[in-house]
């Protein structure tokens, strides 16, 4: 087929409305999303520009736009080309063809070198539909030393869950999923083991709201909870809501969730041959290390807190708030009645590091948002550190004070009834 020649150019003119291009060479892979009028033919054309610069479609998805009545909102995914210049030269036609260019991102290059520039971040709850599929890896690549590496069925379920992630948007229901007898082993073994220990292990917020989950959720061992129910349930409680991702999210994307209440959660399930620890997040990691807190309303603030502070945020800023995030929301603990206990998800879905986390191998430091906010720690093992908080509260207002020294040149403020954050620039 000949390159895209001008007769396309004029063509696309009038039904291209928008576009925002995502390039980020961290993970290899671009992103472009754009709106299209209802035009027969318009699709094909622009996709005859990926072909006429040799860039290859991994992925493709459409919707009709919500905002654009009779207008199609289309995503495509190309993993990085060898030649970079390829995949310049096809947003450079996007920019001829769009009347609208939105935003051009390139996480790599632009930020960098200008480092006044704000990055991109969502202002409203549904622009999440923009990054949630931006994911770093999921379960159908899995790496050579994941357990579930060698066995073919364990990778086709993992590509099923990140299909259903893929084709998610706000505001669907998340699909129901029907669990297989082996992975619903793996739950109840996980679940038994660890329900035994929360009496002694878990923070009172945990056990106060986990029989609330077993009532309203069907929290069990025999089987495994549905994200939908789940999300309803933690909307009520604190406006809380789930969204499935298909697998890890880069920190930005993942703590800008957070500042709309949203938590990208999966809905695969652990290797069966590890049940005790696994370093990725799992339905067993997401369902009883995370949700029984976001239930809680002082944590619910405070893990928006992190979210807030993260939006638009430089890089560096951004490493510190997951660094938080690791120490507190991951893998916290805290004083209670003289007694230490658990509040980190990491810990409570791990039957293996919740004892070892509580027992007197590892170190414990005060959290203190400063130091922690700086402290190496690895992420396929053990904790060797943990920072102790004295309550929630005492976090959240240490977290405050330690975001507002945050030099940013606006501030943002959360609205509860739109869902969106309002920028206000700083005078
Ligand atoms: N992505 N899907 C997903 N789940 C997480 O728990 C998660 C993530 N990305 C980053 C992350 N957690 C944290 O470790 C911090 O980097 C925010
Ligand atoms: N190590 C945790 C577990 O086994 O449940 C998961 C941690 C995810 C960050
Ligand atoms: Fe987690």
């Amino acid at each position: 087929m000949p390159p895209a020649g001008q007769d396309d150019l004029d063509f696309l003119k009038y039904a291209m409305e928008s576009y925002v291009a995502d390039v980020n060479a961290d993970i290899g892979k671009t992103t472009i999303v754009f709106t299209l009028r209802e035009k027969a033919g318009a699709l094909a054309e622009t996709l005859k520009l990926f072909q006429a610069h040799d860039v290859n479609l991994s992925h493709i998805e459409s919707r009709p736009s919500k905002t654009h009545e009779g207008s199609y909102e289309v995503l495509v995914e190309f993993a990085e080309a060898e030649d970079h210049r390829k995949i310049e030269e096809v947003i450079e036609h996007f920019q001829q063809k769009a009347e609208k260019k939105v935003l051009v991102q390139d996480w790599n290059t632009k930020n960098k070198q200008n480092k006044d520039s704000v990055p991109w971040f969502p202002q409203k709850i549904n622009d999440i539909d923009q990054f949630a599929n931006r994911i770093l890896s999921y379960g159908a690549e899995l790496d050579a030393d994941h357990p579930g590496f060698r066995d073919q069925t364990y990778r086709e379920r993992r590509k099923f869950f990140a299909d259903i992630a893929f084709n998610y948007k706000h505001g669907d229901k998340i699909p129901t999923i029907d669990y297989t007898p082996e992975e619903i082993a793996t739950w109840r073994t996980v679940y038994n083991e660890l329900t035994v220990l929360y009496p002694k292990y878990a923070c009172q917020e945990f056990n106060y709201i986990f029989p609330l989950l077993q009532q309203n959720c069907g929290f069990g061992p025999n089987k495994i909870p549905q994200l939908q129910d789940v999300s309803d349930f933690l909307k009520d409680c604190t406006g809380y809501t789930i969204r499935p991702v298909a697998g890890l999210l880069s920190s930005r994307d993942f703590l800008a969730g957070l500042a709309f209440r949203v938590f990208h959660s999966t809905q695969y399930i652990r290797h069966n041959s590890d049940p005790k620890y696994t370093p990725e997040p799992d339905i067993c990691h997401e369902l009883l290390g995370h949700v029984p807190l976001f239930a809680d309303v002082e944590f619910a603030q405070f893990s928006q807190e992190i979210g807030l502070a993260s939006l638009g945020a430089p890089d560096d800023i951004i490493e510190k708030l997951a660094t938080l995030y690791w120490f507190t929301i991951e893998f916290g603990i805290c004083q209670q009645d003289g007694q230490t206990k658990a509040y980190g998800a990491g810990l409570l879905s791990s039957f293996g590091e919740l004892q070892y986390a509580l027992s007197d191998k590892p170190e414990i430091v005060a959290f203190d948002p400063a130091v922690t906010c700086v402290t190496k720690y690895p992420i396929t093992e053990y904790q060797p550190k943990y920072f102790l908080a004295e309550s929630f509260a005492s976090a959240k207002n240490k977290l405050k004070s330690w975001a507002a020294t945050i030099n940013r040149p606006f501030q943002i403020r959360y609205n509860a009834y739109t869902q969106r954050v309002e920028i206000l620039d700083k005078v």
